[in-house]
């Protein structure tokens, strides 16, 4: 279909309305079925634009989603998608998120990279993203859909800067020989009970290749890794649903452990 301006600018305000006043909405698919996922990422990136205009803020950093074989089995897909973290949604562990300001939160235990030098260029390797990588670190992610019980396709999700929400970066470890990327178990507790284990590789079989996925349709849709970029590289486990009232704590091996509490 063709996605005129009017278009554009109506699924974006629909969008960025749902998110601004905390409620969900009908998935964009059920009106516009034939929307493409190329149209999607203009969707977002109009959406982003607009976004980082009205919340007076800027891009920080990038998320991979779908990055886990269970998600794309859950989904029907067999590729990961990609969103902008920005300034705002950004919180710290000491103080409580608060639920009112979102939808329906669930929150992802995911691995951090700290991107130290531009990736540019082609066929971007697992090397590569290593090389342009100084420091990694704990991470989670609240994502909060803004369609209707956390039910879209992937053109719906796109669309929807990829569920992204909040986030919180722990502290940082330089990456070292001794960490081994593809092999850090996590353990996830919600209010001191184990809710979700897993291991790195869930993600695309290791982190690495999903950054390195990343990078390549980035570039190719004319963006890419920055200097400065922290990257999200995808959930290791399922999302935890949460609540006001909740505590969650994720640990790592290598690279230590991080908190967030909900209010
Ligand atoms: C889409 C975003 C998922 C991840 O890391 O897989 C995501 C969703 O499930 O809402 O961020």
């Amino acid at each position: 279909m063709k996605v005129t301006e009017e278009i554009n600018s109506e699924i974006i305000e629909y969008l960025l309305y749902a998110e601004r006043d905390a409620h969900e909405v009908l998935k964009i698919t059920n009106e516009y079925p034939e929307l493409n996922i190329e149209q999607a990422y203009k969707i977002q990136k109009g959406l982003l634009e607009k976004r980082i205009k009205e919340n007076n803020t800027e891009k920080v950093g990038i998320k991979l989603g779908l990055t886990s074989k269970a998600k794309q089995e859950m989904m029907g897909v067999n590729e990961p998608i990609y969103g902008d973290l920005h300034a705002d949604m950004r919180e710290e562990s000491d103080q409580p998120i608060s639920c009112s300001d979102l939808i329906h939160p669930k929150i992802e235990p995911e691995i951090a990279f700290f991107i130290e030098e531009d990736i540019v260029g082609s066929n971007i390797s697992e090397d590569d993203i290593l090389k342009a990588t100084k420091y990694i670190a704990p991470a989670l992610e609240i994502i909060d859909s803004r369609y209707k019980d956390f039910k879209f396709t992937l053109v719906d999700v796109v669309a929807d800067n990829c569920s992204s929400s909040k986030f919180l970066v722990g502290e940082k470890t330089l990456l070292n020989e001794e960490i081994d990327l593809g092999n850090i178990q996590m353990s996830m507790d919600k209010n001191e009970v184990t809710v979700q284990t897993g291991v790195s590789s869930a993600v695309l079989g290791h982190p690495l290749t999903a950054m390195a996925w990343a990078a390549n349709l980035l570039i190719e849709n004319g963006g890419g890794f920055k200097k400065g970029d922290i990257v999200l590289s995808g959930a290791i486990t399922e999302a935890v649903t949460v609540e006001p009232g909740d505590t969650i704590s994720a640990e790592f091996d290598y690279i230590g452990a991080i908190k967030a509490s909900f209010s």
